[in-house]
């Protein structure tokens, strides 16, 4: 495959395969190739977002009990091209303690993680832009880093009301960056997932990434 190639591929979402947990971000893989990240609150969808995203009903475990799952899972796509599911932040019973040191070090994960080419954040439509939702931009905004916000159980609402939560949380942060992009998105009716999925793609394949990629080999 020839580098062009590789640049200009479509990534097959249904490829994804459980890599590790790490229960910090000291613990992650190799800060190499490309990844992006998944946010949200607890509850936000984002276990579900997940699965229909790549085709696995139980890829990323969607979970009754809110705010449990504190470890950083890592999804493969390729040998350089991961996802990751970031733990759900705003759940009240975590303690302080606790939260405050996972704060930082998600802040410090989306300024110095070489590999992370975007953060996919997803919000309930019923009620976007939370105060943990602006934390979590500002730190986005501070290390530069792109965002692409998937509004979430969308079919919860009418269609009438779902795009004018759409574009009213557009035009909120049309004037807070340029890097961040808004979708709608439900994982009951597979609405948007094509959208993110190229999103995802633009992120994963875009040539930049193969300059720190390891030696090809001889079909190199
Ligand atoms: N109606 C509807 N419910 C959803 C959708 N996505 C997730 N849910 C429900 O919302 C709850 C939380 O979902 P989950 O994916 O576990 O959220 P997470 O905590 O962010 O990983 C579960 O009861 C899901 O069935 C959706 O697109 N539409
Ligand atoms: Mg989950």
């Amino acid at each position: 495959m020839t580098d062009f190639q590789a640049a200009t591929e479509t990534l097959n979402f249904r490829k994804a395969a459980f890599l590790q947990s790490a229960s910090a971000i000291e613990n992650a893989p190799t800060d190499f190739g490309s990844e992006v990240a998944f946010a949200g609150r607890s509850n936000s969808g984002k276990s579900s977002a997940i699965n229909t995203l790549t085709h696995q009903g139980k890829l990323a475990r969607t979970s009754r009990t809110p705010g449990r799952t504190q470890l950083i899972n890592f999804f493969s796509l390729s040998e350089h091209q991961r996802l990751v599911d970031l733990p759900g932040y705003g759940f009240a019973k975590v303690p302080l303690a606790v939260k405050k040191k996972w704060n930082q070090q998600l802040e410090r994960y989306l300024q110095y993680r070489e590999s992370l080419r975007g953060l996919v954040m997803l919000m309930d439509i019923r009620h976007p832009l939370t105060e943990p939702d602006r934390q979590m931009l500002s730190w986005a905004e501070a290390a530069s880093m792109p965002v692409h916000i998937l509004l979430t159980k969308a079919d919860k609402l009418k269609r009438g009301p779902a795009q004018s939560t759409l574009l009213s949380v557009r035009e909120e942060l049309s004037t807070q960056s340029d890097l961040i992009s808004v979708q709608l998105f439900s994982s009951l009716k597979r609405q948007g997932v094509d959208t993110l999925g190229r999103q995802l793609n633009h992120w994963l394949t875009d040539s930049s990434v193969f300059d720190d990629a390891p030696d090809q080999g001889e079909d190199g």
